[in-house]
Parts: C-alpha cells; structure tokens; sequence
C-alpha cells in the first residue's frame, strides 16, 4: 500500500509502525504543506491532510485509524492490547490522547510558529499542562499502556516527539523528556525518521 509522508508530521507515526512491524509500504515524501505545495495531493485525500494510506480498496486519513488497520490487518502483534487484558482502558486512552488532545495545541504552534508570521505566535501553556497526565503514568511505568511498548507509545510518544522538535522540551517534566529519548531510541524510530 501507499503511504504519504512528510518528514515531521503524523505520518512519521505510520512509518514508525511499519518499521516495529517490518511492513513492506511504499512510503511517498511529500513537500509540506500539500495544501499549498502539492495541488495533485488534493486527488488522493480531500483534506489534503497527511498521511493517506491508499491501496487494496482502502483509503484511510485518519493516522490512529491506519495504525489500528495496518496493526490489525498484519497482526496479531504485541503493539495491541486486547480487551481481555486489564490495561486496556489505559491503552484506548494513551492511544487516542495523542492524537484528539495532545496535537491540536501543537499543530496551533506549527501553525503560527512555521507557516504564519512571528507577531501571530500563540502560547505553548496548554500543551504542558496537558503532559502532567501523560507525566502521572511515566512516574510509575516505562511504558503508557500494558508494560509493553504498543500503539499508545506511537501515537503519544509522537506528540512529545514533535513538542521536543519545536523546542518544547525544556519545559517537559523530567519523565516525560526521558521518555522522548527512549523512544527515539528504538531502532525502528529511527528507520522510519530517516525516510522522505
Ligand atoms: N487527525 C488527522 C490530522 C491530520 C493533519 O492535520 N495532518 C497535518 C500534518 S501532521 C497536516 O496535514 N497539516 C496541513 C494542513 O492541514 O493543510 C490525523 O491524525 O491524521
């Protein structure tokens, strides 16, 4: 299947996966954003958004949504917990705050920090205060869900690996600094970081 990426954005989280899972995608770099620099983009995904995984008769531009596809589809894999174990609430919860609650205030700095002038920055405050549950969970785990690394580490672990990359990091807890740099770490962060 077909994957579009660009190089910082939600995209890396499906990168990330197929290189934990050793999935073979066909990964296709795009310049950002597609909205303004990709016209042609507009025809694969209406949203013009990033990713879009097409192929096989699927479409999907949701990147949770691919995550739990292309886990499902090519699982079973340990990066799942399943409703029969007792971390499961924990897991839906970590999986989807990374995405529904923890990237709108980043892709705000994205947004007044890279593609609007620098008089429309806006504050950084509510993403922080946001990490102090994600930072709760990381004082008495390793990991956000399962005692394993799963798909909540991908999507969370993401947001703090962007907040990290627009030099958030310095007003991170300690846990949660330690914990951008154990997943970066991975071996399959890293394979999937360098591709374009
Ligand atoms: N909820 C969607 C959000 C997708 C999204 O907004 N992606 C950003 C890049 S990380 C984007 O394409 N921004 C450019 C734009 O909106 O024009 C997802 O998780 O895939």
């Amino acid at each position: 299947m077909k994957l579009y990426h660009c190089q910082h954005s939600r995209s890396l989280r499906v990168v990330w996966l197929a290189q934990e899972m050793g999935l073979d995608l066909e990964v296709h770099g795009l310049e950002f954003p597609p909205r303004a620099k990709e016209p042609d983009y507009f025809d694969v995904n209406p949203t013009a958004t990033i990713p879009a995984l097409v192929g096989d008769g699927v479409a999907l531009f949701e990147s949770i949504a691919i995550l739990e596809f292309l886990a499902h589809r090519h699982g079973p894999t340990s990066l799942v917990v399943s409703p029969d174990e007792p971390d499961w609430p924990n897991y839906l919860q970590f999986l989807h705050m990374g995405e529904a609650t923890l990237l709108p205030p980043l892709a705000q700095i994205v947004r007044y920090r890279m593609l609007e002038t620098k008089e429309r920055r806006l504050p950084q405050d509510i993403f922080i205060d946001r990490l102090q549950h994600v930072t709760a969970r990381l004082k008495e785990h390793e990991f956000l869900a399962g005692e394993r690394f799963t798909l909540a580490d991908i999507s969370t672990g993401y947001a703090l690996h962007l907040a990290d990359f627009l030099r958030l990091g310095e007003q991170m807890t300690p846990e949660a600094s330690a914990y951008v740099q154990r997943m970066r770490s991975r071996p399959a962060f890293q394979r999937a970081f360098e591709i374009k």
